[in-house]
């Protein structure tokens, strides 16, 4: 305890926490403000503080395999506790753009680990779940984090709605305490901190879009359910209700160079699936006649057309591409896509063109190819593009789940039963993987049905690998 008394006056004297009227990032004019950064200058206190963050996890019998300071600030903290107990440590990048190689989190990953987060201050606890969630996502198990300073204002709670418990060595009400006792603030001063933390707790918020929780929330609702949702697109609401009824989430994608064995592939495998996906330029013999017989198709076994067009131009470019030329896309293809590289013009363009025809578009996010450049800060500018173009685009291409909105429908590429890869970088994941553990809706297979030798066997496969992962999902526990 007199540990904790002495460390509240040394944060005082050092200016780590400053009382009078702050303008915080959000707007907000608060009476107190923290800076723990100061303390990289005051050796002797951050070996304290590293010491008492490991102590606090010691007490509470949180049991770890590596550590993880959020950045930057508890970089130095966590690296020092590392250092000290010879615990493996890892590194959480935080740059403004990450390039294809770089990778999110540096030190060996090993999937399963336990790793302990480290913060200097929680306020909300987003940026704790922030480092939680990219931990996850590389298949580490993150369920503590010690933070030297609680703010209360509802971060605890929050974690602890996300499964995140944590660990404070203070609180804000410890550390108002000690400062009044020992003569540093007034009593009015510490009153009107505790009014502020009351005022501005996030205490009782529902989950924010984008959250751990919220994401498992949408990931636990049906197809059906979805489908029903108000502001549904209607090529998504067509495509969950077919996905239910059909009691399927494949997509097959028909990479073949001939005519006559894609339309006999849309007619042999269409009953099992809910997409036949295309690539219409790698057709040897493409005329328009090819688009009415697989149209005629798709309404006879309930599937839809999708396009793998990847449009990637100027708005007015794409417009063309999309509605004219030889193929003619937007007349046959209920749903195509797009990358966002070009900015908003490329929705707007290939909108102009879909919306009236109730098309549908979906974004690249994120590719299956190895070293793709749409990763990080790039794929969450594309949920921001989609969010602001929800009424023509419908959802994703991407790896995962990365919007917890349940309009959005997020199909994954890069699927077989193996994981494993080909020699030209694309990488696989398996149905249960894209299904169950990223929450992805819909598997995209292209070759692990196409060089089967009974391809209709196979798509059966593969229909019941991701619909078996998409009920285990639904009636996976909430945690
Ligand atoms: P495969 O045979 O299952 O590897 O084929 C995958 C298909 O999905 C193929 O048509 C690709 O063009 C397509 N694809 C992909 O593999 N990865 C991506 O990130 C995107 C599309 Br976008």
């Amino acid at each position: 305890m007199e540990n904790i008394d002495d460390l509240i006056i040394k944060l005082y004297e050092v200016q780590a926490v400053k009382f009078g009227t702050f303008k915080l990032k959000s707007g907000i004019t608060s009476p107190i403000y923290f800076d723990l950064r100061v303390i990289v200058s005051h050796p002797s206190l951050l070996n304290q503080v590293s010491s008492l963050l490991f102590q606090r996890a010691q007490d509470a019998g949180v049991q770890f395999d590596t550590v993880c300071g959020v950045p930057y600030t508890a970089l130095p903290l966590a690296t020092i506790i590392c250092s000290k107990h010879e615990l493996p440590m890892l590194i959480r990048r935080k740059e403004a753009k990450d390039y294809g190689t770089k990778r999110l989190v540096e030190g060996t990953v090993r999937r399963g680990d336990r790793c302990l987060v480290i913060e200097d201050v929680v306020t909300s606890g987003s940026s704790v779940l922030e480092t939680a969630e990219v931990l996850q996502r590389e298949g580490l198990s993150v369920t503590d984090a010690v933070v030297l300073m609680d703010r209360e204002q509802g971060g605890r709670e929050r974690l602890a709605r996300e499964g995140v418990s944590l660990h404070s060595v203070i609180s804000i009400s410890k550390l108002l305490e000690v400062l009044t006792v020992a003569g540093r603030i007034a009593a009015d001063t510490a009153d009107s901190v505790r009014a502020f933390v009351q005022e501005n707790s996030t205490l009782g918020a529902p989950p924010q879009n984008g959250s751990p929780a919220a994401k498992r929330a949408c990931a636990q609702l049906s197809y059906a359910a979805r489908a029903e949702l108000p502001e549904m697109h209607p090529a998504a609401a067509r495509l969950l209700q077919l996905m239910e009824e059909k009691r399927s989430n494949l997509c097959v994608s028909a990479d073949v160079t001939e005519s006559a064995e894609l339309l006999q592939l849309a007619d042999a495998l269409g009953p099992l699936v809910c997409l036949l996906k295309t690539h219409v330029d790698i057709l040897r013999d493409f005329s328009p006649g090819v688009a009415d017989t697989l149209t005629a198709l798709a309404a006879k076994h309930r599937f839809l057309i999708f396009e793998d067009r990847k449009f990637a131009d100027i708005g007015n470019t794409v417009r063309h591409q999309y509605e004219g030329g030889l193929y003619r896309i937007a007349s046959w293809s209920h749903i195509v896509n797009a990358h966002a590289v070009p900015g908003p013009g490329v929705v707007q363009g290939l909108r102009e063109v879909g919306k009236p025809l109730d098309r549908g578009c979906l974004l690249i996010a994120q590719m299956s190819s190895k070293g793709s450049l749409a990763t990080g800060d790039y794929t969450q500018a594309v949920v921001r593009m989609a969010d602001e173009h929800s009424d023509f685009v419908f959802g994703f291409i991407s790896g995962e789940r990365i919007s917890s909105k349940p309009q959005f429908v997020h199909m994954t590429p890069g699927v077989q039963m193996q994981s494993g890869g080909d020699d030209l970088g694309q990488q696989y994941s398996t149905p249960s993987d894209v299904i169950g553990r990223k929450g992805s809706d819909v598997i995209i297979v292209g070759r692990g049905i196409l060089a089967a030798a009974d391809r209709v066997q196979a798509a059966e496969l593969y229909r019941q690998a991701g619909w078996e992962a998409y009920l285990n999902r639904l009636s996976a526990p909430c945690q």
